[in-house]
């Protein structure tokens, strides 16, 4: 199938997709514990079963028994050898049985490793990954692919582009799992996701897994007003629970599918289960749905730009955007000199002073006369992606440059800027389309800058015709007014008034760099915003400047509230209730040394640590209360903030990794009494069967950074091996991880084991499915995460 019959076909009709897999799987005989994909292999009658129940119950699309048919699975069963093969047959088999009855797509799942800037594994690696799958899958015959149970919103956009390589015009559907908290585990927001992966080129996204069917319907309807593509709902039969030692799902088909309405009036059009469903469920479903009808068109919002966590939207009846300009090396001579030694601590710092200054994205240009710019680029923002939030623009005219920064930024970057030069048409306009960025355009061509504005208005109009080749609606555009300088030409100001004016009757974006206009003059920053007072009663919308002038930035909050765009003018009261205004606008309050360090903790910067406690050495503090008076706090701090679901796991490890930083680097200066302290030990593992480890590795890293010393025997662990292990290391504190339903048993096993051998140790119990009751039956403590791991872990020290 091509990507433009499933579009229409999707258009026009509710979708039903298969019910789970693996569950019916284990009902026909596959144990726990091996591969998955091996044992369909071995097995096809299993999986051919299943296919037909699902299709005679009503299911238009199945997938593939593929879901962990990645390199990095399939290795810790050693199989990786054997990828192409198996997953090949896998859809082969698949597509043999199905005939006429409906589609089958590669199923495509996680790596279980997380993909740079926030993990280890490099986005390009993670990209061939996927490549390798989907080749393997294309030449089985599938006719589309299912990315799904994505955790991780990198992961999910390097699946994407490794689908795509491999299989240019095939459907590909996106699917992430998000968890009570409404985020994914790593912390994406469903909107922001939703519109990262549209815009990259998914031809459907929705949510698998997660909750049961009334939690996802409320997502579902986030989503909806945001979403270009068909939504997806292929939720559980409910949470899983342990009922005498047996996994149930609490949802019959029944109860299931009387969710059917909510999912699709929330937006919904393409239906499925996920765990714990059968074909029972499919077919209930189906009933359900046999007379709904699609659900209206609705109007769409535009000019989306996002990051992980947050989307921001650019638009003429919208706020007024500001651009913070200053990551950008002109007229700053320290931050060249940075940038050619290739450190990005001004970086870092204009970033952290522009959020906090109001800026709503930021402009990273790293434009500089004998540096390698895309290094420098990719650099910068793995640093600022650890910490900063907000969506970024990216600013270049270097082709690999604006390559780089688009991939690797895991969101839907705005790029700055696409003239009518013949080179950034033909060499930069495909990249930005290929990431799909939104773009800011400047009417000028390889003859220079058009005298009028009407001739500006109309070069604006080819740039906008081009960028339409490549799928581009006017709304993710902005034209660049030009500003010029008055002092150079009288008439430069009124002429870019004139443009924003021809724009804004047309509903056209319309952004200004505004410095430029008052360049050589005096009272610079007066004649600034005097013109974008202006410039913003012409419609002007957005503005690339220096977010640290407050005068500007009340401006523009007062600007918001006279044009009405200020719901109840709430946040211009906000800003100004109780203040008298300052004076002197570029005073920032500048922090003392101990909190320079204690915000490098909070904010994840495992880089900053070291400079920040030479301050403090220098200051006078020892290294002793520099750890006890200061990060210990700090990270305290992080982790109540990861309680109070204001952090999310990426920041979360990235504080504790700027801990242990700090530790380290004082560790050698400690004296010898607080160096040789003993470090409390703990055992910890992913239990025999379960092969999952993601939670139990997340948790050793917190443990660590904790002060803990974590033995950490990987997964997959027999009882008898941890037991030993315990006894012949004296240890006292047992950590057990499970992920699976089927695997929870496991956990009983070595307790009782324990139990039998007389030993005096405790035990924690986590992972996705555990609970407190059923850590109660094990008397064992539970670790729902890895704060409260952590909180059971010392309690029991203390016992
Ligand atoms: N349109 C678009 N993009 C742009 C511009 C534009 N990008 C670049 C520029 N113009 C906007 N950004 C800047 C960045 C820095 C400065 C001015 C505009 C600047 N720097 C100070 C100086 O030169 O003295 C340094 C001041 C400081 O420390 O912040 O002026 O028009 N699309």
């Amino acid at each position: 199938m091509t990507r433009d019959e499933f579009r229409k076909i999707a258009a026009q009709n509710i979708l039903l997709l298969d019910g789970a897999t693996g569950t019916e799987l284990l009902k026909r005989g596959m144990p726990s514990g091996v591969s998955p994909e091996l044992w369909v292999y071995e097995h096809p009658e299993a999986i051919k079963d299943i296919h037909r129940s699902y299709f005679a119950a009503g299911s238009n699309i199945v997938l593939a028994p593929t879901f962990g048919g990645n390199r990095c699975k399939l290795a810790e069963f050693n199989l990786e050898e054997r990828l192409h093969e198996i997953v090949s047959d896998l859809v082969k088999i698949s597509k043999e049985n199905a005939g006429n009855n409906g589609w089958v797509f590669g199923d495509i799942s996680s790596t279980g490793r997380f993909v740079e800037p926030f993990g280890d594994l490099p986005f390009d690696e993670a990209v061939a990954i996927f490549r390798e799958s989907a080749a393997a899958m294309v030449n089985g015959g599938a006719d589309g692919f299912v990315i799904e149970t994505m955790m991780d919103l990198q992961e999910a956009r390097a699946a994407l582009l490794g689908v795509r390589e491999a299989a240019p015009d095939a459907p590909v559907i996106v699917t992430m799992t998000f968890e009570a908290s409404g985020r994914s585990l790593t912390g994406a927001d469903p909107v922001a996701a939703l519109n990262a992966l549209q815009h990259l080129g998914a031809d459907a996204f929705g949510c698998n897994c997660s909750a049961g069917p009334a939690e996802m319907a409320k997502i579902i309807a986030a989503l909806s007003p945001f979403a270009k593509i068909p939504l997806v709902a292929k939720p559980n039969a409910g949470l899983p629970k342990l009922e005498n030692g047996k996994t149930v799902f609490p949802m019959g088909p029944d109860e299931f599918s009387s969710y059917a309405e909510e999912l699709v009036t929330s937006g919904a059009t393409i239906l499925g289960g996920c765990c714990g469903t059968s074909p029972y469920h499919i077919a209930r479903l189906a009933e359900a749905l046999e007379d709904a009808p699609m659900p209206e068109k609705k109007v769409v919002a535009e000019g989306v730009i996002s990051s992980v966590s947050q989307y921001h939207i650019i638009a003429p009846e919208q706020k007024f955007t500001v651009i913070g300009e200053r990551i950008n090396p002109t007229g700053k001579k320290a931050f060249q000199q940075e940038l050619r030694e290739g450190k990005t601590d001004m970086a870092f710092e204009f970033a952290l002073q522009q959020l906090s200054a109001g800026a709503a994205v930021l402009d990273v240009n790293m434009g500089l006369a004998g540096i390698d710019e895309a290094e420098m680029m990719r650099k910068t923002l793995c640093r600022l992606l650890k910490t900063v939030q907000l969506p970024l623009c990216i600013d270049s005219t270097d082709p690999q440059t604006v390559e780089t920064a688009l991939k690797l930024y895991p969101g839907r970057a705005l790029l700055n800027s696409i003239s009518a030069e013949k080179k950034r048409l033909q060499e930069i306009l495909p990249i930005a389309a290929k990431y799909g960025a939104m773009l800011i355009i400047l009417p000028l061509t390889d003859e220079g800058i058009p005298e009028s504005a009407a001739e500006r208005m109309s070069v604006a109009e080819k740039i906008i015709e081009k960028c339409a080749e490549y799928g581009y609606s006017t709304a993710d555009i902005c034209v660049d007014a030009l500003v010029m300088t008055v002092s150079a030409d009288p008439e430069a100001a009124n002429r870019t008034l004139e443009l924003i004016r021809l724009c804004s009757e047309r509903r056209i974006n319309t952004v200004c760099g505004l410095s430029n206009v008052s360049f050589g003059l005096p009272e610079r920053a007066l004649l600034n915003r005097t013109f974008l007072s202006m410039a913003m009663g012409q419609g002007l919308n957005v503005a690339i400047a220096n977010p640290l002038f407050h005068e500007l930035m009340d401006m523009v909050s007062a600007g918001d509230a006279l044009r009405g765009k200020d719901h109840k003018m709430e946040l211009f009261l906000h800003r100004f209730a109780g203040k008298t205004p300052e004076k002197n606008s570029q005073d920032i309050k500048t922090d003392s040394p101990a909190e320079m360090l204690e915000k490098a903790i909070l904010q994840g910067d495992a880089e900053g640590v070291p400079g920040k406690i030479d301050l403090l050495l220098q200051n006078g503090f020892s290294p002793e209360s520099i750890i006890n008076d200061i990060l210990i706090p700090a990270i305290t701090a992080v982790g109540q903030k990861y309680e109070n679901k204001e952090y999310f796991l990426p920041q979360l490890i990235s504080g504790a990794e700027a801990m242990q930083r700090g530790t380290t680097y004082l560790e050698p200066m400690l004296s010898k009494s607080s160096a040789g302290q003993q470090k409390e030990r703990l055992i910890i593992a992913t239990v025999k069967g379960d092969i999952h480890d993601i939670g139990k590795n997340i948790v050793a890293v917190i443990l660590r950074n904790y002060g803990f010393d974590v033995l950490d025997l990987g997964k997959d662990v027999d009882a008898e091996t941890i037991l030993d292990t315990a006894e012949k290391e004296n240890i006292k504190i047992i950590g057990l991880s499970a992920l699976m339903t089927t695997t929870m048993g496991a956990m009983r096993e070595v307790v009782e084991l324990a139990r039998k051998r007389n030993m005096k140790v405790d035990f924690i119990v986590g992972g996705a499915v555990v609970d407190q009751l059923f850590a109660d039956e094990l008397g064992a403590k539970y670790g729902a995460d890895p704060m409260s791991t952590l909180r059971a872990a010392r309690e029991l020290l203390e016992k």
